[in-house]
């Protein structure tokens, strides 16, 4: 992808992004239908769908040959990630979207055959967008994102476990992660996958330990941390998968083989 071609897409998802977080601000004076997905606390609200169906009309409209990758059903069903893909959580974190109406985001990223070129996080109540264009620096609105530390003890650092540290057949070592958990200095739980890539990537989280994240959850999140020096893989090491459920081990590459060698352990 030529940069006036991504310069160009850049600042047309950008405004698509600030203008669905309007849309989301206004909703929330509304009463909300609330549904669930895959199970009781898998939360879907009539806000999520509209904010997926605002950006796929947008997207086919302006990019009819552009695929979608998306959380609420409006997107495209692929196996490959050929040609130039938007893959999109409409709002990631809906759970606190619901209950503390703050604390959500939109996720958007923007890959070709496979490579990240843009990502957004746009945190809608705080009216903060993270940004990356692959290879110009990563930005918290104004502010260019420092590289990570290189170098970070696993005794001073922050860390951020998911709460569902289980999932059906894959469940970690609850001991060794006691354990992890008393060796850093702090943990901590967003509760939207998106403004926790962000921490990660703006140095605010050492590590971040999920075991359950679809490719929404993550694309816009891995082209920020990438950027900055940072790593994303599934918790075992191996790549993420975009066709898929994932773990994810997310940091300091400096921490990444300390905490995936002596603390994981699936069981
Ligand atoms: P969501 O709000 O878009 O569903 C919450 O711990 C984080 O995990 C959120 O980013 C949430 O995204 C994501 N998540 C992924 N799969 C989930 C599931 N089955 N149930 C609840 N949260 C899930
Ligand atoms: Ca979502």
């Amino acid at each position: 992808m030529d940069k006036v071609e991504r310069n160009k897409l850049y600042e047309e998802a950008k405004s698509w992004v600030v203008e669905a977080g309007e849309l989301i601000r206004a909703s929330l004076d509304k009463k909300l239908q609330i549904d669930t997905k895959s199970d009781a606390n898998d939360l879907v609200t009539e806000m999520d769908r509209e904010s997926e169906k605002f950006f796929v009309d947008k997207i086919k409209l302006n990019h009819p040959s552009h695929k979608i990758i998306s959380e609420e059903g409006f997107g495209d069903d692929l196996s490959t990630l050929e040609g130039t893909v938007w893959i999109l959580d409409p709002i990631d974190g809906t759970m606190n979207f619901v209950h503390q109406k703050r604390n959500f985001a939109i996720s958007l990223a923007i890959y070709q055959d496979g490579v990240g070129e843009i990502g957004l996080i746009y945190s809608v109540m705080e009216d903060v967008l993270y940004h990356v264009k692959r290879g110009e620096g990563a930005f918290r609105n104004k502010t260019q994102l420092s590289p990570l530390k290189d170098h970070v003890a696993i005794e001073e650092s922050i860390l951020l476990v998911n709460s569902s540290l289980c999932c059906e057949n894959k469940r970690l070592n609850h001991t060794k992660i006691q354990e992890l958990v008393k060796t850093v200095r702090g943990t901590r739980s967003y509760g939207s996958g998106a403004l926790e890539f962000a921490g990660v990537a703006d140095g605010t989280l050492d590590a971040y330990i999920s075991m359950r994240l679809s490719p929404w959850d993550f694309a816009a999140g891995a082209i920020l941390i990438e950027e900055v020096g940072g790593v994303i893989t599934q918790i075992d090491g191996s790549p993420l998968d975009f066709f898929g459920e994932n773990t994810s081990f997310s940091g300091n590459p400096f921490l990444k083989d300390e905490i995936i060698n002596n603390y994981i352990e699936l069981k």
